[in-house]
């Protein structure tokens, strides 16, 4: 099923699995960037004299760590921290903090190595980064977050800086939990360092559009994408998956440029509106009341909701997976393509599988790969470390149309970069292929660090 790798990134990538047992995310994320590399290393042989494939499989830092803290009933509860500095070749470690059960080091890792590429992809000077912890917020009252977060950032504080690490929100992380992080960050420090997080609240340093970058950048690549081929989203049938902060705002950018988003999800469910998902009334179970989606149908009678339901089995033209990895696999792949969709933009990381990957491309839909089209939200903390430096704030509309002139240059890089080394129309391997080469050129003027 994997295509073949060159001999030699073969025997890389074996010794990489050999090295990182039981890390499958991470071995998929690694494998799938490998497979693009053949044609880089015949074009700069000094990347293989440098081994610069090899050291950029392997994390410059990774941290792990004890989080202990006291629940409600005052019982001490203990999760563990981790912080991957992964490569600060074009800048400082940059990537999100993700809490959910599932976190382990093979998806912090996983994460942080799609970091390196898609950051480099902004043209922005930021190196890769994750985090995260297997605490799960679901449940938890405002006092539990609070004391997770504080004691998170209690041993996190000495590993962060404005030139050194700058984190930001992921899955579970938003900006109740990015508050908390912060406080506890000035307190132990004692310095007002507005850089070291990014995503922060409005009124304490954060940028305008931050919180909608990520899904409104996701809808401009796909809009993008459409554009190359002389189609556009007005009147496509939409589906997303999730229903946090990327599924939310991908939403709301796909209904402003004039397409009807019939379904969203969560892990429990899929509610479908044939009317058209009613925006405000998942802002408000979501962002506000903290709900599950399941209750959206209680409001709208003409709304169904399927429990355990697949959202890709919701016929539509477009796709936009904004929940979480390996979240569409080959048979919703083909169900998707089997149903007339033409494209897929993936505002979360790595949510399709390498076998549904290979469906998209097979099937020549256009297909947007996490690490070009969800960058939004990286490039949008890097314009809000911008403003921090500077001590300034930008306008909305301002802010906004760097994000979709960030957005417009990547898809331009992306198909650039796929029809130089003779695979038109494919972004994952002008993705792949342009933030590798951003990296590694740095890697080797900076010589063997
Ligand atoms: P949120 O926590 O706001 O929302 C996550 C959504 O995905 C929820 O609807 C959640 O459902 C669903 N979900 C999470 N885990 C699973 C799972 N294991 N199975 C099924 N559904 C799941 O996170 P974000 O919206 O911020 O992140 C969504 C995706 O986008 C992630 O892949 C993240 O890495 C990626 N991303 C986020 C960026 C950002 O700026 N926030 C930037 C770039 C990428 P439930 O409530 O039931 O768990
Ligand atoms: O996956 C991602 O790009 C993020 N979670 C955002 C990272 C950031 O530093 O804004």
């Amino acid at each position: 099923m994997a295509v073949a790798l060159d001999d030699k990134i073969e025997a890389t990538y074996r010794r990489l699995v050999a090295r990182n047992p039981g890390e499958e995310e991470f071995h998929q994320a690694v494998r799938e960037v490998l497979e693009s590399l053949g044609p880089v290393l015949a074009k700069y042989p000094q990347f293989a004299e440098q081994k610069i494939i090899e050291r950029i499989c392997e994390p410059e830092r990774q941290i792990i760590f004890r989080v202990p803290w006291q629940d409600d009933k005052c019982e001490v509860q203990i999760n563990r921290g981790f912080r991957v500095q992964f490569n600060s070749a074009i800048g400082v470690y940059k990537g999100g903090l993700r809490f959910h059960p599932s976190v382990y080091l093979g998806i912090i890792k996983f994460l942080g190595f799609e970091q390196i590429f898609k950051n480099a992809l902004t043209g922005m000077p930021i190196g890769g980064g994750k985090g995260g912890a297997d605490f799960d917020p679901k449940g938890k009252s405002d006092n539990e977050v609070m004391r997770f977060c504080q004691s998170f950032m209690t041993e996190l504080h000495r590993h962060l800086g404005e030139y050194t690490d700058v984190p930001a929100g992921d899955i579970g992380v938003g900006g109740r939990e990015l508050g908390y992080m912060f406080g506890q960050y000035k307190r132990l420090t004692n310095r007002y360092e507005s850089t070291v997080l990014t995503g922060k609240g409005i009124g304490w340093g954060g940028s305008l559009v931050r919180t909608e970058a990520t899904g409104y950048g996701a809808v401009y690549f796909m809009r993008e994408m459409l554009a190359a081929r002389g189609d556009s989203l007005d009147g496509k049938t939409c589906v997303v998956s999730g229903s946090g902060n990327v599924a939310i705002y991908t939403i709301e950018k796909l209904q402003q440029l004039g397409a009807k988003v019939i379904a969203c999800s969560d892990s429990n469910g899929v509610i479908v509106h044939n009317k058209g998902i009613d925006l405000d009334l998942v802002k408000r179970l979501k962002e506000v009341e903290r709900r599950r989606i399941a209750d959206y149908a209680g409001f709208h009678k003409d709304a169904e909701y399927l429990p355990g339901g697949n959202v890709w089995q919701v016929p539509c033209q477009v796709a936009m997976p904004s929940a979480t990895q390996n979240e569409l696999n080959g048979r919703d792949a083909r169900t998707l393509v089997g149903n007339g969709c033409i494209a897929v933009a993936e505002g979360a990381n790595m949510p399709t599988t390498p076998e549904g990957v290979k469906v998209f491309l097979d099937a020549k839909i256009a297909y947007g790969p996490g690490k070009a089209a969800n960058a939004g939200g990286v490039a949008t903390s890097a314009l809000e470390m911008q403003q921090n430096a500077s001590r300034d704030s930008w306008g909305f509309e301002y802010t906004e149309k760097k994000l979709d002139d960030i957005m417009t240059g990547i898809h331009r890089t992306t198909w650039e970069t796929a029809e130089e080394f003779g695979a038109r129309g494919n972004y994952v391997v002008g993705a792949n292929i342009a933030g590798f080469i951003r990296v590694a050129k740095a890697m080797v003027a900076l010589g063997l660090v």
